[in-house]
């Protein structure tokens, strides 16, 4: 059972904002709950980018009431003009005697300057509960804000001997329909989808979010040096999401064209064979895309992996074994000479999704 306690709330506040993950742009996911006199008054969440935050609606529902109530928002009350107003001031004006925050905002505009202000007011301001849980929900948010690059979480499906395929190429269906459902969940919270060139030939894939009830498809996009996709491919034909296609600056100029005309978007990065990926992770940050899930094969992983630009990898595990020495990895790379320089992870956990694991990650670069 709950406690009534200052985490009662705060989990409450936690709760409402995590299920908005993948709705609020670059911007953070944030709850905020009133409480006054031993009820709830008002409860509010950021939901969409350049629409109010969360505690312009708590304080909304609140009105007049929010006069001596405590707030509980789950990041820092904004101190700078964004598209909307600084939230310190609003609570401030309506007057709240006690805000608890969960943790500060690594926003560089606002670090701290929300939580002074409120204290310079006489507001009582307790900061860090739940703390952990709220840094974990924004970790995209986190490292976009403070970077302006592309946070990339990297899933894969693969058997247990690390194969994303048989020696024959048959990928249908390494895992079960619960791994697959849990990803289209994260589809929906991801603002990039992130395929090689090799994967849409292949696959033709359309890269879309497949959930029982409508949700929202990230940008695709496709990391095809030459410019080799096909004006037929699903992600170029269907329009259902927008798609941008990443090439070298070699690159055909006639082929790019004929893709603009067809509503394609393109990047170029790199003057040499192949897309120069650090780059191309800045010009899709410069495009406000501030998360991509990675689906790769096993080439663009690799890249990506020995690169540095995954910073966190779902590795979706069948119970079952193909073999197979030309069966595709999930990781292919040159690799390391020495188990000592292996890339390793940290905070792992495993979690069972139906017949399948998922094991995750934070792949630490040295
Ligand atoms: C809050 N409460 O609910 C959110 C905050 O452009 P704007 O006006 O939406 O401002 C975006 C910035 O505001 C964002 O980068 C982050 O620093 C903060 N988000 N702050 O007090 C909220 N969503
Ligand atoms: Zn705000």
């Amino acid at each position: 059972m709950d406690i009534l306690n200052d985490s009662y709330y705060m989990s409450l506040a936690l709760d409402m904002a995590e299920k908005a993950a993948g709705q609020t742009d670059i911007n953070p996911i944030v709850g905020c709950v009133v409480v006054k006199d031993g009820r709830i008054i008002g409860i509010g969440t950021h939901l969409k980018r350049g629409t109010g935050h969360a505690e312009v609606h708590a304080l909304q529902m609140a009105g007049e009431e929010a006069e001596g109530a405590t707030a509980y928002v789950t990041l820092e009350p904004c101190s700078h003009f964004g598209k909307t107003p600084p939230c310190c001031e609003r609570l401030i004006d309506a007057k709240v005697a006690r805000v608890v925050v969960a943790t500060t905002d690594p926003n560089p505009q606002v670090a701290g300057r929300g939580i002074e202000r409120l204290r310079e007011c006489g507001i009582e301001v307790e900061v860090g509960l739940l703390g952990e849980r709220s840094n974990q929900m924004n970790e995209k948010f986190n490292k976009y804000i403070t970077t302006k690059l592309p946070f990339v979480t990297l899933k894969t499906a693969s058997t247990l001997d690390g194969k994303i395929a048989s020696r024959t190429g048959d990928s249908r269906w390494v895992t079960g329909s619960a791994a697959r459902e849990q990803v289209h969940t994260l589809r929906h919270q991801h603002m990039g989808i992130m395929v090689g060139i090799g994967t849409v030939l292949a696959d033709d894939p359309q890269l879309t979010t497949r959930a029982d009830v409508p949700a929202l498809h990230p940008v695709r996009i496709v990391i095809d040096s030459s410019l080799k996709l096909p004006l037929t491919a699903h992600v170029v034909t269907d329009r259902t999401a927008r798609t941008i296609v990443i090439a070298t600056e070699q690159a055909d100029d006639a082929k790019a064209q004929e893709l603009l005309t067809a509503g394609v978007e393109l990047i170029r990065a790199g003057s040499g064979e192949q897309v120069d990926l650090p780059e191309a992770m800045r010009k899709l940050g410069e495009l406000e895309i501030g998360s991509i899930l990675l689906e790769g094969g096993g080439k663009l992983n690799g890249a990506m992996l020995t690169a540095g630009l995954i910073d966190k990898i779902m590795l979706y595990m069948a119970p079952k074994i193909i073999g197979g020495a030309a069966a595709p990895g999930t990781f292919d790379f040159e690799g390391f000479e020495k188990m000592a320089q292996a890339i390793e992870l940290e905070r792992t956990q495993v979690e069972q999704a139906g017949a399948d694991i998922c094991i995750s990650g934070y792949p630490v670069y040295r």
